[in-house]
């Protein structure tokens, strides 16, 4: 069986991730349909020996689709979203605009994949610093039973799409040649400094980021009263997001056991084995399916108290590969129709 699969949001950076992970992974497709503003369409996109013209998104794009992957942003996702699925389409969704909402599953395919068994048409992908660092939390949940995290973030300027990587590697080249930075995405520069700030500001000093580490980590594992803070900066890394996390547990802990627990789950890898410096770091995670998990010790503020780093393709696992996977879910479940 192949599908008819749309991708709203084909020319951004995550929109280009989708188009080669498909091919690359196989996904059974009969018609790929790309969409994107108005300003895109007509625009040719390639892929391999395959090319496509990019359509204006509307209301009737959706028609005939089987799946389309959003990656346009919350606006486009609330403006399009219904529209799709009153078009019989199933949309996976990576903005924040339905992460919340009870009728739509938040779905990391290695954690919760029942949670797609009752979807009402979204199904939507979680947060890219979020899904990262439950790879390596999750494992341990299973294990000794998550009470709460603090939480460090290192996120990659390809979170900020196209846009963050273009200017990175402007300053850093303006920085070595010694012409002028431009500064048009981020409110400093940010080669060679780290930024604190990712997303908007709430009124209570948290950014918005830093409060889907709680919300979506409380929906994904299923853990009500989980109990998070966490600090989310932008580093002058160009792709994948690390994690530095201490996290609190019910039961007593043991490094072994935690590292048994990550070696056993399936998407992430235990790289830990400080006498030869290894570790995941975000050079070797660019690219790369599963996400790093290592530096795993014992916790000296928390009873039950465990700190890990994890490191993953924001790209990757962080949006473009975990929305895949959630199709190939469905594929696998038999609940993609054609
Ligand atoms: C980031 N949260 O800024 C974004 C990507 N989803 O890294």
């Amino acid at each position: 069986m192949a599908y008819n699969v749309g991708i709203l949001g084909a020319t951004g950076a995550v929109g280009q991730e989708i188009i080669r992970l498909l091919h690359e992974r196989e996904f059974p497709i009969a018609e790929l349909r790309l969409l994107a503003s108005a300003r895109s369409a007509g625009k040719t996109q390639s892929f391999g020996d395959k090319s496509w013209t990019i359509q204006e998104a509307t209301p009737e794009s959706f028609a005939g689709l089987d799946v389309c992957i959003f990656s346009a942003g919350g606006d486009q996702s609330k403006l399009f979203a219904a529209e799709a699925v009153k078009r019989g389409c199933i949309v996976v969704d990576n903005s924040s605009a339905f992460r919340q909402d009870p009728n739509v599953p938040l779905v990391i395919p290695e954690i919760n994949p029942d949670s797609v068994d009752n979807h009402q048409g979204i199904l939507a992908n979680p947060n890219c610093s979020t899904a990262i660092s439950l790879m390596g939390l999750y494992p341990l949940h299973k294990a000794f039973g998550l009470k709460s995290f603090i939480a460090s973030t290192y996120q990659a300027v390809s979170g900020s799409g196209a846009g963050g990587l273009i200017e990175l590697d402007q300053q850093a080249h303006a920085w070595a040649e010694g012409g002028e930075m431009k500064q048009e995405v981020y409110p400093h520069q940010i080669a060679f400094n780290l930024i604190p700030h990712v997303d908007k500001f709430l009124d209570d000093g948290y950014t918005k980021e830093e409060m889907k580490m709680l919300n979506e980590g409380r929906k994904i594992m299923g853990i009500d009263d989980l109990r998070v803070t966490c600090t989310c900066v932008r580093v002058p890394v160009f792709r994948a997001h690390s994690i530095s996390i201490s996290a609190e547990f019910e039961k007593p802990v043991t490094v072994e056991a935690a590292r048994e627990a990550v070696r056993n789950f399936e998407g992430a890898e235990l790289v830990d084995n400080p006498a030869n410096a290894e570790y995941p770091m975000p050079l070797n995670y660019s690219e790369v399916v599963p996400c790093g998990v290592g530096r795993i010790r014992k916790d000296l503020v928390f009873d039950n108290g465990l700190a890990l780093w994890v490191t993953g393709d924001q790209l990757w696992k962080g949006a473009a590969l975990n929305a895949i996977q959630i199709a190939e879910l469905l594929h696998k479940k038999g609940k993609l129709s054609s």
